[in-house]
Parts: C-alpha cells; sequence; structure tokens
C-alpha cells in the first residue's frame, strides 16, 4: 500500500513538472503575445457578425427568428436554450426575437437583467410567419418561430458542436476546444449587463474579497442529486483543488489558497470551512439559500445565479460537475476572458456537452486490443462516439465502424472537430476595415 502511494506521489509529481513545462514553452517566442491577438481578432470578428445580424435597418423587412425563453427549465438551461436559437438565427441570417414576457425568473423579462438583443429590432411582426419547418421550407417566411431543441425537426446543421468552416483553422489553431468557443460568443452577447448589474457586480466582488488566485468550486445539489446527478462530497472536490494549487505554487506566488464556493446547498459553507480551515471560503451564503428550489424562480434568485456564474467564470480554474448547465455556462464565460481556457477545468462527472448537440466524435490516432471484456478494439482513423470520460485514463463511448460499446484509453483518440458551412457577413466583416 505504502509503495502504491509513493508512486502515485511521485508520478503526480511528474505530471506537475510536465505541465510547468508545457506552460513555459507556451510563454517563449512571443506565442502567448499572438495568441491575445489572435483570441481578439477572432472575438471582435465574430461579435461585429453578431451584432450586424440583430441590427437590420428596417425593423419591418427583417427576416426574424422568434424564441420564448420560458423552457421549463433553470437559468442555465434556459439561456443555453437561448443560445440554441441564436445560432440557428445567425445560421439562417434572421434577427433573433427574444421573448420573455412572464420569465419564471423575473416577470419583468430578459431586460430586467440582460441589455436588448436588439437596438433596432425586437418587434416580431412581419407580413407571413409560421413554426420552423427548415431553412429551404421557411425560405419565403418572415418571421419564423423556433421550438425547444427536444422537438426540432427537421435539425439544421447550425447546431453545437459544429463550428463555422471559414474560423475552422484560426479556431483549431488557438484554442483546445473550438466548439466550446463558439457556443461562448453567443454567451458573450446575450449575458452584457445592464448597467445597475455591473455596478452590483463590482460591489459584490468588492464586499467579498474576490481576489486571485482563486479556484472556483461549484456543487449541485437539492433537486439534482439521486435523479440526474449523483451525490458528491466536498472532499472530492477539494482533491482537485488541493492538487491545482500544488501546480499554481510553481508558477506564482501563493499569499492564501482561496476558493469561491457557488452551491444551491446553504448547509455546505460551514461545512467547508470547518473541513479545510487553510481556505479562505469565498460565498455568500444568501446567494445559496436563494437557489433552493422553493425561492428559485425570483428576482432575488435570478440575481444571485448570475453572480455566481460570473465568479465561478473569473476563477482561475473550476471544480464542478459538467452534468450542471449552471457549470457549463460558468465555463463557457470563462473561454470569453481567455486566449485559450480549455483545460481551466476538471469536471467530476460529464464532459463538455450542449444539450440538444449532434454526436460528439473522436478518431482513433492509435491501435487499441482490449485487454478486459468491458474494452473495445480501436484502429487508427476509426470514428468513436464518445459518451463520458471516466477521469482515470478511460473513456467510453461507441466505435462506430463495428459497432462496439465499451472502453478505450482517452489518449488512443484526438477530437473530431465537425465543420459547417455558415452564411458569410461581408458587411459586418467590411466595417471592420472602415
Ligand atoms: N445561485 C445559485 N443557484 C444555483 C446554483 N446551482 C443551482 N442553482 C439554481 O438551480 C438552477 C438549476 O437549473 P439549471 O441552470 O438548468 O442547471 P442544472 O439543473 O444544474 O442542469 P440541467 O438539469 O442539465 O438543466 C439554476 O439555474 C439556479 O437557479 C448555484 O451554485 N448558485
Ligand atoms: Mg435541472
Amino acid at each position: 500500500m505504502l509503495f502504491r502511494h509513493s508512486i502515485t506521489v511521485k508520478f503526480a509529481t511528474l505530471v506537475r513538472s510536465i505541465m510547468i513545462d508545457l506552460y513555459d514553452l507556451s510563454q517563449t517566442d512571443g506565442a502567448d503575445e499572438w495568441r491575445e491577438k489572435e483570441a481578439k481578432d477572432l472575438t471582435d470578428l465574430v461579435q461585429r457578425r453578431i451584432t450586424h445580424l440583430q441590427n437590420p435597418k428596417d425593423c419591418s423587412k427583417a427576416k426574424k427568428l422568434v424564441c420564448n425563453i420560458n423552457k421549463g427549465c433553470g437559468y442555465g438551461c434556459q439561456l443555453h436554450h437561448v443560445v440554441y436559437c441564436f445560432m440557428i438565427a445567425f445560421g439562417t441570417q434572421r434577427t433573433l426575437i427574444l421573448e420573455s414576457q412572464n420569465w419564471r425568473y423575473s416577470t419583468g423579462g430578459w431586460e430586467t437583467v440582460f441589455k436588448p438583443v436588439s437596438e433596432t429590432c425586437i418587434d416580431r411582426s412581419g407580413t407571413s410567419s409560421g413554426h420552423w419547418s427548415g431553412e429551404t421550407n421557411d425560405k419565403d417566411v418572415q418571421v419564423v418561430e423556433l421550438p425547444i431543441v427536444d422537438s426540432l425537426h427537421p435539425r439544421p446543421p447550425y447546431l453545437p458542436l459544429a463550428i463555422p468552416e471559414d474560423l475552422a483553422d484560426r479556431l483549431t489553431h488557438l484554442h483546445g476546444d473550438p466548439s466550446a468557443w463558439w457556443v461562448s460568443q453567443f454567451v458573450k452577447y446575450l449575458i452584457r449587463p445592464q448597467s445597475w448589474l455591473e455596478k452590483e457586480t463590482e460591489e459584490a466582488t468588492r464586499k467579498l474579497g474576490f481576489k486571485h488566485p482563486i479556484i472556483g468550486v461549484h456543487v449541485r445539489r437539492t433537486d439534482k442529486v439521486g435523479t440526474e446527478a449523483a451525490y458528491h462530497p466536498i472532499e472530492e472536490y477539494m482533491v482537485h483543488v488541493e492538487e491545482h494549487y500544488k501546480l499554481l505554487a510553481r508558477k506564482t506566488e501563493i499569499d492564501r489558497k482561496r476558493v469561491y464556493l457557488a452551491t444551491d446547498d446553504p448547509t455546505l459553507l460551514q461545512e467547508a470551512k470547518s473541513k479545510y480551515p487553510d481556505y479562505e471560503f469565498i460565498s455568500d451564503n444568501s446567494i445559496s439559500w436563494s437557489a433552493g428550489l422553493h425561492n428559485r424562480y425570483t428576482e432575488n434568485s435570478l440575481r444571485g445565479v448570475i453572480l455566481d456564474i460570473h465568479f465561478l467564470s473569473q476563477a482561475d480554474f473550476l471544480v464542478c460537475t459538467f452534468s450542471s448547465q449552471v457549470c457549463r455556462v460558468a465555463y463557457e464565460i470563462m473561454q470569453t476572458l481567455h486566449p485559450d481556457a480549455s483545460t481551466y477545468f476538471r469536471s467530476l462527472d460529464d464532459i463538455y456537452y450542449f444539450g440538444g448537440q449532434n454526436a460528439h466524435n473522436q478518431i482513433a490516432i492509435y491501435p487499441h486490443n482490449p485487454q478486459t471484456a468491458e474494452e473495445i478494439k480501436l484502429e487508427p482513423g476509426d470514428l468513436i462516439g464518445v459518451a463520458g470520460n471516466h477521469w482515470n485514463g478511460y473513456s467510453k463511448g461507441i466505435n462506430r465502424k463495428i459497432g462496439q460499446t465499451g472502453l478505450y484509453p482517452s489518449y488512443k483518440v484526438k477530437e473530431y472537430v465537425e465543420t459547417i458551412k455558415y452564411p458569410t457577413y461581408p458587411e459586418a466583416d467590411k466595417e471592420r476595415q472602415q
């Protein structure tokens, strides 16, 4: 046992050293400056295209895609629902009209917290209208209403995890998870805060003493546990927090080990503080109280979840369960704050996904012969539909060539990022040159 333990410690030290070497390499030869600039250029390009689409000169003539926020689920899920609508709006060159009256979180709707999605066109009227029946069928319909992704038919190609073909080369050079980056661009546009919310966020930053270094921990409990996800004690999260602080300590001076704790379980903060006295836990306990099912669908709770997600995304690293849309939103926003934050997380369960996404595929790069009955065979070039990472070196998925489902070593595959021809936005791109 002791022998095994010392091997584990040696191995962890070795991995940490490699991570530091990789980090140092990434900083050499001005590569980090290039990355900063490329990320900014790509972001500006996409944000300009979205802004152009959303602000037609003549709203009465614009083609529109109507999306109602009131999907029967939580904030993270509803935000992702709007993102899905937005991606299809962008793909079909229709201005997104967001309907949010009587939003379950705030009767006043979206604009109580965020900027309107358009400055010139929020009116859904038009000369013809109908429900979504496919890009070609809807060609001559001015106003198209989109259902939730669960009942979308036919499915257009403009869905995660696909990325636009014209940006694919640049994106795959820049970012470790181009699909998440593409999703994050729509989130970025959507959550531009109203000025009161911006002030409130600044105030909360000060009041809570939110400072770097800090690791964001999201613990999803209440209605989620036992139904959609397993219970994970705080210790499981803190193992990864501790490990990441060891890594950070090799890069920078750590004055204090801080954790931003976001959770819908209001008893957890006290438990974490007493179990980990060497940590500073930054958390607003009243936000956790407002996150329980009884208080959840209120403006106060909305403000709370927006703040929690903001602070999680601002952290240097994220430890959470990707089965929760709260954490996936935080991860997406994180991608808009760094050139490539694709590895700044550890999920205790799922890999990154987008609800309603097309198949997530990988390609085998090494052969694999099953060592146990649970494993599957791989040949280089095989297409694998990945279902999940077991976080122990193995992933689970289906080898589409031979139709077998099972485990395989995660390092023997690479991501297959699907590219899709999105329409071009020459006028938006021109604005840049002027
Ligand atoms: N403030 C706050 N609210 C939370 C937290 N965790 C969950 N909630 C609340 O619970 C809701 C959960 O619904 P969703 O956002 O759809 O996320 P989820 O239920 O974890 O994931 P799905 O079931 O996949 O949708 C959130 O939107 C919040 O209202 C948290 O850490 N902080
Ligand atoms: Mg839920």
